[in-house]
């Protein structure tokens, strides 16, 4: 009666816990010093699992295993001395379905929700063509330092083009965003994208990945039906993201959420160093689950240091439920 009592109160004995074969589990509060260690290495070189290749795809060929490493760099010219990054952007309207029951028509940025990830370095001169094949007017708005002309908020009528036109600062994760109202339609309808200035100096190596979390009104009722990971609920779930054990991971992340106030971020049986809005070098704490505004965007930087599936999701249970919700597949370090 004793033992079932400790029991009943959380409180196991030892005989309890020897039945289990869990006695070894006595030493792992010593641990914490090699949680940290593994945060000090630094890789002589990038690993990077290969693209599965019967992974399925969506709408215009959107693979999200794709899409996580995907970066727009732009094309590099040079002008009166000076570098200028060439992107070309396209909005188009595209349905794209979003599990086996739901279609649904999205309007996007190169046939793709989220929108190109755009990246640039610090102090380049950015140049945006937009070409407004989308049906209804739209606009890029981003985030980051410029004159109001290139604000993005001025109409951009469907069959029109417009030039964006702006030097690249401050460095961090950014986004860019269609400003047409209502915004909320037009960004859950999937005019969002990310937009990342790199500092001069480069970042240290790492497996880059970048994670949009996305938010579908698929009933046009202000709140959202469905959620995702880079615009396919539950892909990464049922398809997990490969990384590589020890191998240094830095994420870049952003909620492009409407209409849920705030959601946060967790990842399982790890802990990651937060670099706000990507704007520092250093990080600014550790955590295991950050809370993030609608358009707030952070660079997580951790390692795994064991093999096997690891959940990462909002931590409003619901929203993971309703397909924010994704897996990272930690494959043994090669020897
Ligand atoms: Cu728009």
């Amino acid at each position: 009666m004793a033992e079932r009592n400790a029991k009943s109160q959380g409180r196991w004995n030892r005989r309890q816990v020897l039945q289990l074969g869990l006695g070894g589990l006595a030493t792992v509060g010593g641990l914490g010093g090699c949680q940290w260690l593994r945060h000090q290495a630094i890789a002589r070189s990038v690993r990077v699992p290969d693209l599965p290749t019967d992974t399925p795809t969506y709408g215009n060929n959107i693979n999200p295993l794709r899409v996580v490493r995907e970066f727009d760099y732009g094309t590099l010219k040079q002008e009166n001395g000076r570098t200028i990054r060439e992107f070309q952007i396209r909005a188009t309207t595209t349905t794209i379905q979003l599990n086996s029951a739901v279609s649904y028509i999205t309007w996007n940025y190169n046939g793709r929700v989220p929108g190109p990830t755009l990246r640039a370095t610090e102090g380049d001169r950015v140049r945006v063509l937009f070409l407004n094949e989308g049906g209804h007017a739209h606009t890029m708005h981003f985030h980051g330092i410029h004159p109001a002309a290139v604000d993005g908020i001025r109409p951009v009528s469907n069959g029109k083009a417009f030039i964006y036109e702006f030097d690249a600062k401050p460095y961090g994760v950014h986004l860019y965003h269609c400003h047409i109202p209502p915004v909320t339609r037009h960004v859950s309808k999937g005019l969002h994208g990310m937009f990342i200035i790199d500092p001069k100096g480069g970042r240290s190596p790492a497996d880059e990945l970048v994670l949009v979390m996305d938010g579908y009104d698929t009933n046009d009722d202000q709140r959202n039906e469905l959620y995702a990971f880079n615009g396919i609920p539950n892909y990464y779930h049922e398809h997990p993201i490969q990384i590589y054990q020890n191998q240094p991971i830095r994420l870049y992340l952003l909620n492009a959420i409407e209409f849920d106030p705030a959601l946060t971020f967790h990842l399982h049986a790890n802990f990651f160093h937060v670099f706000p809005t990507g704007m520092a070098l250093q990080p600014s704490y550790e955590t295991d689950v950050i809370t993030m505004g609608m358009a707030e965007r952070h660079i997580l930087e951790f390692a795994y240091p064991y093999p096997g599936k690891y959940m990462f999701h909002p931590h409003q249970d619901a929203i993971a439920e309703a397909g924010c919700m994704g897996r990272f597949d930690v494959l043994p370090a090669a020897t």
